[in-house]
């Protein structure tokens, strides 16, 4: 983590925040929504990046759009977990930035982000930042700016 006596914080680096992509739970497009469920349920998490084989990001997908896309007129139609594709579900409108961005950006996206996915200059994916992380820093420097009486 970065030192808290740096006081332009707002354009320290990101990558301190990174969590790598190795520790990512993610899916693939052309999986179908049931693995990715189990994924979801198995990981704990509410939404996960969709990235191919060459780690390229092509969306998100949730355990809330997984249960809305096997919603019937009068039922759940839970055969269609074996018939849809992750491709078919997730969504394409993805809170992303260069590993080159400050933390202002990623904070300002975290506003509305509860994670902010990154990539390299050429976009490869190379992890997530999530709230907590930055929320985690935030915290910490506020605390040690008001130890030293700073304001
Ligand atoms: O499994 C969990 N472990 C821990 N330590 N905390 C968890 C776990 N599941 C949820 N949480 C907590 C975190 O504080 O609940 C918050 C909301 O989880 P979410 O959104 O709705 O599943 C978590 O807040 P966060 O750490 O700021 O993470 C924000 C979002 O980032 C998560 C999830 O969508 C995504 N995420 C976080 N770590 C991830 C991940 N997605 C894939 N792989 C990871 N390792």
């Amino acid at each position: 983590m970065q030192k808290l006596d740096n006081m332009n914080i707002l354009e320290n680096s990101i990558t301190p925040f990174l969590i790598s992509v190795e520790k990512v739970a993610h899916v693939q497009p052309n999986n179908t929504i049931e693995h990715a469920l189990l994924i979801l349920i198995k990981s704990g998490y509410t939404s996960i990046p969709v990235l191919d084989t060459n780690f390229s990001l092509h969306g998100l997908i949730s355990k809330a759009q997984i249960l809305d896309s096997i919603l019937g007129i009068e039922r759940m139609e839970p055969e269609r977990l074996q018939e849809t594709k992750v491709a078919d579900v997730m969504t394409t409108s993805i809170a992303r930035c260069k590993d080159s961005e400050t933390f202002e950006k990623v904070l300002s996206y975290s506003i509305n982000h509860p994670f902010i996915c990154v990539e390299d200059q050429s976009g490869a994916f190379l992890g997530i930042i999530t709230r907590s992380k930055l929320l985690a820093y935030l915290n910490g420097y506020l605390h040690e700016t008001k130890k030293k009486g700073r304001y």
